[in-house]
């Protein structure tokens, strides 16, 4: 053996030595299972994708997150009680779907006048930051984000509120009073059982972001959008409190500094690229037709939602919780 491969050989074991004594946090690899109640393919799947590169590529290898999509560890309404008992990590759901068991955080999914993602996914950000709501006490939430505001997609073309009486539209769970203030009957159910829904007649339509058009194929059967903004639905990426407090502070920093960044990253995305690439497709390749409502039927619609907010206050701090400074601080932060 030469001096220069011996010499080699103890630089390696030096460096190798050094490595392990001085940065032990670096040994450990540490893996986490992120579940998903939808597809991979939609923009709250490619957050999660996107999430899950960013944490490996700044934690140098260190941590890596396995990914399951479409249901397949968890469907959303397990998600939250699939966290706290280990069954994943981390797991991705719609407070939405849940306004019960998320009562303050239901506060976003009002009629509030949100313009789109970006804004709304900023606002439930900086006002879960600032409440803390208690309905997350025992989760660490990683990540928040909204849909853009729902809108009517129907088979039938919704032009006035006489097209929508008792034409049965699936919403979330905080959907569910804003159509029927409106006249429709709501149905509630999660995001992938629509298509089915949709195909046997269960349903005439979804109030729902526009980009499930082409994300969940609705546009084969939906043929009409009805431009009015409705509410938003509200996303939260959580994981069992005890769990996080066992990770390495290097781990806790890079996973805060990429939640900070994670709402504006996909409101973006959703806002340009996901509802509007969906919107275009959905026109040249499905014939859809966006319908737009004249002043005076806005002003019929409007009317019959401006009671919903106010309702919502009142029963909200009924179960002691702080719905009017909630929603005052939401209309602050919107004008930011
Ligand atoms: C949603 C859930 C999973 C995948 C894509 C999605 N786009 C909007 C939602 C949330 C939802 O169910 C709704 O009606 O806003």
């Amino acid at each position: 053996m030469s001096t220069f491969s011996i010499s080699r050989l103890l630089r390696g074991l030096v460096l190798g030595v050094a490595a392990t004594v001085s940065l032990p946090a670096l040994s450990e690899e540490i893996t986490l299972k992120y579940a998903f109640f939808a597809p991979a393919g939609t923009f709250p799947g490619k957050q999660m994708t996107h999430w899950a590169e960013e944490v490996n590529k700044r934690t140098n290898g260190k941590v890596k997150v396995e990914t399951f999509p479409g249901g397949s560890l968890l469907g959303a309404r397990e998600m939250w009680d699939g966290v706290t008992m280990g069954v994943t990590d981390i797991g991705l759901s719609a407070p939405s779907y849940d306004p019960g068991r998320f009562p303050l955080t239901s506060g976003m999914a009002l009629p509030l006048g949100f313009e789109n993602a970006t804004e709304a996914s900023r606002v439930l950000w900086e006002v879960t930051n600032e409440f803390q709501p208690k309905e997350f006490e025992n989760f660490k939430v990683l990540a928040m984000f909204t849909s853009e505001p729902g809108h009517i997609q129907s088979k039938e073309p919704v032009r006035n509120l006489e097209d929508l009486a008792n034409m049965r539209l699936r919403a979330t769970g905080s959907g569910v009073p804003v159509i029927e203030a409106l006249g429709g009957s709501a149905v509630g159910m999660s995001m992938p059982d629509v298509p089915q829904a949709v195909q046997t007649g269960v349903i005439d339509g979804t109030m729902t972001s526009r980009e499930v058009l082409r994300d969940f194929r609705l546009a084969e059967n939906l043929k009409y959008v009805t431009e009015y903004p409705m509410v938003v639905s509200t996303f939260a990426a959580v994981m069992d409190k005890k769990k996080w407090d066992a990770l390495p502070d290097d781990v806790k920093k890079v996973l805060n500094e990429l939640g900070d960044e994670m709402h504006a990253w996909t409101g973006r995305y959703h806002d340009e690229e996901n509802v509007n690439g969906a919107l275009e497709w959905a026109q040249k390749e499905q014939g859809l037709t966006i319908l737009t409502l004249s002043d005076e039927e806005t002003a019929r619609w409007d009317a019959k939602m401006a009671p919903i907010v106010d309702e919502w206050i009142v029963a909200t701090e009924a179960k002691g919780l702080p719905g009017k400074k909630y929603i005052e601080r939401i209309k602050e932060l919107q004008k930011q």
